[in-house]
């Protein structure tokens, strides 16, 4: 399958998050894709291409106007506070719902488009998020042509990233761009498939009312974990969306058996949902030794993760999301696609 990946990532750098009262560099970094890449170069698996420019449009298709034009404009605006540091919010609107009026104040936005601190803003976010996008979106439109798989090596991640807020180092929500795109090419039903170690929170929210994406997640338990606030099986959509929801929290601790049962539960459920194309959001921070996840996948369970994923119904679209263990990472992820083609 051929991939696609864009330089634009690395003016995403020097962005900070908290650990506890700890401001420390993320644990995102320009490395990481960088890494990804360097693997599926390694592997062989096809080409590699630097994504068109699509334009805004299939932004606009999945997240509101406003909150694109702050996040075009943030860093300028913070500049006139603060000309050295990152931008970051720490005033948020939680339990009120969004607000109707948005702050003038740079810092007023920064909160009404975030749900947590971890969206540090500095000179290249914008544009890597926009090329990230893109690489979606060209790997998306690469399946429209026939391709029946297609990998976009996505940095920043995006599945944390709903209609009009960023969180957890996602801006824009590349899957959910890329869903849409492919129900564009006029699949009527999309699945997504999200296999990173965080709940695809994000996604969710998005497709929370449809049914023609249906949205299966594998992750950490909410009620250990973060995004903390959403990710529970009892979450199964609502409205004409009821039903078109799945979730799978697994405890801390969780490895190869129990994931790989849960995945083939997810497997069947995407079967079952009669979808003709599929984005997998694929996280590989559910390795035993990624910094800032509880599960335990060894190296060699990726492969059986690829192979499983064989199962999908084509096209297949795999969009790069979290992993943190920069040694591994790149390794990791294209296992799991190197098992989906042998399979
Ligand atoms: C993004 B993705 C801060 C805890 C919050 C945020 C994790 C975001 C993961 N001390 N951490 O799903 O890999
Ligand atoms: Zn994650």
């Amino acid at each position: 399958m051929d991939a696609w990946y864009s330089d634009h990532h690395l003016g995403h750098q020097g962005h900070t998050e908290f650990f506890g009262a700890q401001l420390l560099p993320s644990f995102e970094l320009p490395v990481r894709a960088e890494r990804v890449r360097d693997a599926y170069l390694m592997a062989d698996l096809g080409r590699l291409d630097t994504p068109d420019d699509a334009g805004l449009a299939p932004i606009l298709a999945v997240h509101e106007a406003d909150y694109v034009e702050f996040l075009r404009g943030a860093w300028e605006a913070w500049r006139a506070i603060d000309r050295k540091h990152p931008a970051l919010g720490m005033v948020w609107h939680a339990g009120l719902g969004m607000p109707k009026e948005c702050p003038r104040h740079i810092e007023g936005q920064l909160g009404y488009y975030s749900m947590d601190a971890g969206c540090a803003i500095v000179a290249g976010t914008w544009t890597a998020a926009y090329w990230s996008a893109q690489c979606a979106i060209t790997a998306a439109d690469a399946l429209g042509r026939g391709a029946p798989a297609a990998f976009a090596i996505c940095r920043p991640p995006g599945h944390h990233a709903a209609a009009r807020t960023m969180g957890g180092y996602c801006y824009l929500n590349n899957a959910a761009i890329a869903a849409e795109r492919l129900r564009g090419q006029g699949h009527a039903r999309v699945a997504v498939l999200d296999i990173d170690y965080h709940h695809g929170n994000g996604t969710q929210a998005i497709f929370w009312r449809r049914d023609d994406v249906f949205f299966v997640s594998l992750h950490a338990d909410p009620h250990d974990d973060y995004p903390y606030f959403s990710g529970h099986a009892s979450e199964r959509g609502e409205g004409e969306g009821q039903g078109a929801t799945l979730n799978l929290p697994l405890p801390a601790g969780t490895a190869a058996p129990q994931y790989l049962a849960a995945l083939d539960q997810a497997l069947d459920a995407v079967q079952a949902s009669g979808s003709t194309a599929v984005v997998v959001s694929l996280g590989v921070d559910t390795f035993e030794r990624d910094p800032i996840s509880r599960f335990l996948l060894r190296e060699g369970d990726y492969l059986q993760i690829g192979r499983r994923l064989a199962r999908l119904p084509r096209p297949v679209l795999f969009v790069f999301e979290g992993g943190y263990a920069t040694d591994e990472v790149g390794r990791n992820a294209v296992a799991v696609l190197q098992a989906f083609e042998g399979a």
